[in-house]
């Protein structure tokens, strides 16, 4: 099964948004694998945020992201990669479709709420970066055959 990793960013944490997040990744079917509410030490964020390294708004990424405690979760289910993605809406809040979180609940790239993988590769990392394996928890649900296909 697909596996993302999902964070609710400190301004999502400060503005009691988690129960929110996570329960629209719930009603679309995704099934939780694992969280974790923690700081970010600066090591972590430098590893998240690897990719944007000497990018114009990499320094207050950085110190966006270490600003508060932080929401850690995998979520797992068919396509769970773009489904979060796109639950979550575009990187920039004006531009995330309408009922996607972002648009919903934000209006700056600086302060859009939430991090998810964008690819397989990429979720592999993040995940294992943020979790061990013995953090995954491997389950099911009664109402997996009326959510998933397969
Ligand atoms: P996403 O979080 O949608 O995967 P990303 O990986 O391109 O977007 O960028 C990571 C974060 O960096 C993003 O959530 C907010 C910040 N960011 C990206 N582009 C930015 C920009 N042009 N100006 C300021 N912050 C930016
Ligand atoms: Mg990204």
């Amino acid at each position: 099964m697909e596996k993302t990793f999902v964070l609710v960013k400190p301004d999502g944490v400060q503005r009691g948004l988690i129960g929110e997040v996570i329960s629209r990744l719930e009603r679309r079917g995704l099934r939780l694998v694992a969280a974790r509410f923690q700081p970010v030490s600066h090591n972590m964020a430098e590893r998240l945020y690897a990719v944007h390294q000497g990018k114009p708004f990499y320094d207050g990424l950085l110190d966006y992201i270490k600003s508060g405690p932080v929401m850690a979760m995998v979520w797992e289910g068919p396509h769970a990669i773009a489904a979060v993605r796109q639950t979550m809406g575009a990187t920039r809040p004006i531009e995330a479709d309408p009922g996607s979180l972002r648009h919903d609940f934000s209006l700056e790239v600086g302060r859009n709420l939430t991090h998810a993988s964008d690819s397989i590769d990429t979720a592999r990392k993040e995940i294992d970066l943020w979790f061990s394996s013995e953090d995954l928890v491997d389950w099911s649900r009664d109402l997996d055959p009326w959510i998933f296909e397969q």
